[in-house]
């Protein structure tokens, strides 16, 4: 997978994507993040990437022709156009098959904004997909793109290890994730709970399932709604 991203800040995709997991991935070869730099396509004389709105109202816009020029490097460099992503609060709001199914392009290309967001036009002509990271509203693009970039590199093959690919189908389901205890058997006098010391594995995972349901009931009742429960299990969320 190859990420590039289109951004006024540029040091801030390439300072944080390069730890970690991620990190170890571009390493190894499975995933590329570009960063380019939209005021470079800036050709005016004081790389200027901003103007008024018209029709008046506040703050600034981004400018239609230096996120053009940025994305037509890109476009040009893989010679078709790939699926570009605007970070914006106003997209579908991001989720984990979403996640998924972007992992399966070769190229993407994110677009962040900043000021009060970009002209119209442009968007118009390159963007196919306006996504959210949830309903609150950031200063700029960078951290959702780097979000989205994160959660779809887990779902490239070679990223994960085994191990660490365990806790991928989670979401699919539609649960949360069952609590998890390691050494010492006792912490400041809390058990770890019996059964996961039994060495009965039917035992444990029947445990888990209802811990995860349980849990889902609580925290995520929306969640809950969706997921895949028999008659016995919807009952006992229900009591
Ligand atoms: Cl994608 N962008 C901005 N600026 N704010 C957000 C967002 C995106 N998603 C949630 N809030």
């Amino acid at each position: 997978m190859n990420f590039h991203v289109l951004t006024l800040f540029p040091e801030m995709i390439e300072q944080g994507m390069h730890t970690s997991i991620i990190g170890r991935a571009i390493a190894g070869g499975y995933l590329s993040i570009d960063a380019i730099n939209i005021r470079d396509y800036a050709f005016n004389k004081h790389q200027k990437v901003d103007d008024y709105p018209y029709g008046g109202g506040a703050g600034m816009l981004m400018q239609a022709e230096p996120v053009y020029l940025a994305y037509e490097s890109v476009q040009k460099k893989l010679g078709y156009r790939p699926r570009v992503v605007y970070l914006t609060p106003q997209g579908e709001v991001f989720h984990q098959t979403m996640a998924k199914e972007l992992a399966k392009e070769k190229d993407l290309v994110f677009l962040c904004g900043h000021y009060e967001g970009i002209d119209e036009r442009v968007l118009d002509e390159i963007v196919t997909d306006y996504v959210s990271i949830g309903d609150y509203v950031l200063t700029g693009g960078e951290l959702p793109a780097m979000v989205m970039m994160d959660s779809i590199s887990r779902m490239v093959p070679g990223v994960l290890s085994n191990q660490e690919s365990g806790e991928t189908e989670s979401f699919a389901e539609n649960l949360l994730e069952y609590p998890q205890y390691s050494r010492p058997e006792e912490w400041h006098g809390q058990k770890v709970p019996p059964v996961l010391l039994s060495g009965h594995h039917a035992n444990i995972e029947a445990w888990r399932r209802e811990q995860s349901i349980l849990r889902t009931a609580k925290r995520r009742p929306d969640l809950l709604k969706k997921a895949d429960l028999t008659n016995k299990e919807w009952s006992q969320v229900r009591q």
